[in-house]
């Protein structure tokens, strides 16, 4: 063991259960899952992808919606103990900086970060084709979008939760029109939420995980650690019968986060259970939130399984950074140098 230790707020309340005895993975599922299943709302077929923070004495989620018309569109949610949700029935209306409706006609795969006492929703939404939807909110009652950070094509996006030498830090995939059979994670600097620049490759797909070959993106708010920023990833890869999503860890620089210290070769997660392997698309594992306690190590991961459930999994932040120290392999790609 590394005592590896998770930078941030005593969260005792998280969900949590102990690794089952005799289960030899790093990362372990919730016994009850999933924990959102079909036709969750009146007009929501399925809710996945979603993430979740938390908020005064209980926790709150940003959920993607597929409403029964197929389109997908984001949801505020209220939970007690994080595991059992209460879904607005109606979307999240946005409004421009200046007060207008400004209503994306679809929105996906939401991440939630709070920096520096505002909450920031990063999804994926129509700019001309698929691209990174920003909005902020401080009371989840007003939601303002900001400024679109990049043109089509982009997917994944992520904010560490700090600013990092007084920029906020994003992590992106930059992709295609369709459903994209290649992407690698990259990285962009911004002193206002409006210019991004200072782009940087963060990591790149392939190597000798096959898992990871054709396409990797981030999925949770960066986690920060004692031994670097703690990612968690989806890595895709092609079969004849489509893709298959896992998901993968890394670790990257604390100062200079473009810099991938170790990263994962094999997944540690990767659709197994019936409701992964089962549903809308089969074969998903999709992680886009955490809870950690800061206090015990303790990591509860929220991911979308099979695009039609929420679910949850478990790990523990020094056992998961020793098994990355342990288990690493650099793809070709990651160690260039742009800095
Ligand atoms: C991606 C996104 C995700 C989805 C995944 C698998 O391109 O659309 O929302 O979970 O495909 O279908």
């Amino acid at each position: 063991m590394s005592n590896s230790t998770i930078i941030g707020d005593a969260l005792p309340n998280i969900p949590w259960q102990d690794k089952p005895t005799g289960f030899e993975g790093i990362i372990w599922r919730h016994d009850a899952n999933p924990i959102i299943n079909w036709n969750p709302t009146k007009k929501s077929a399925r809710i996945f992808n979603s993430a979740v923070v938390c908020h005064g004495d209980g926790y709150l989620g940003i959920f993607r919606a597929d409403h029964k018309s197929g389109r997908p569109q984001l949801h505020l949610g209220r939970s007690k103990d994080a595991l059992s949700w209460d879904i607005e029935e109606e979307e999240i209306h946005w409004v421009d900086e200046q007060g207008k409706p400004y209503q994306p006609s679809y929105s996906y795969d939401p991440r939630l970060v709070e920096i520096e006492g505002t909450y920031y929703i990063i999804w994926c939404t129509d700019f001309g084709g698929a691209a990174l939807g920003v909005g902020s909110t401080k009371d989840f009652k007003t939601f303002v979008r900001l400024e679109n950070p990049f043109i089509p094509f982009n997917r994944n996006g992520v904010l560490f939760p700090k600013k990092i030498n007084g920029n906020f830090i994003m992590l992106s995939r930059p992709s295609d029109s369709g459903h994209t059979p290649f992407g690698d994670i990259f990285l962009s600097e911004s002193p206002d939420l409006v210019y991004w620049g200072k782009h940087r490759r963060v990591m790149t797909s392939g190597g000798s995980g096959w898992w990871q070959s054709l396409k990797i993106g981030a999925g949770a708010v960066p986690i920060e650690t004692s031994e670097g920023w703690l990612l968690f990833y989806h890595g895709v890869t092609g079969t004849c019968n489509g893709f298959v999503y896992s998901f993968g860890a890394a670790l990257l620089d604390l100062e200079c986060p473009s810099k991938v210290l170790y990263r994962t070769r094999d997944y540690i997660l990767t659709p197994e259970m019936p409701y992964e392997t089962t549903g809308f698309v089969p074969n998903v594992t999709f992680p886009c939130a955490t809870l950690q306690d800061a206090a015990t190590g303790r990591i509860t991961i929220y991911y979308g399984a099979a695009d039609t459930y929420v679910a949850v999994a478990y790990t523990q932040v020094d056992e998961l950074i020793s098994y990355i120290k342990n288990n690493s392999e650099l793809v070709s790609g990651d160690e260039e140098e742009y800095r």
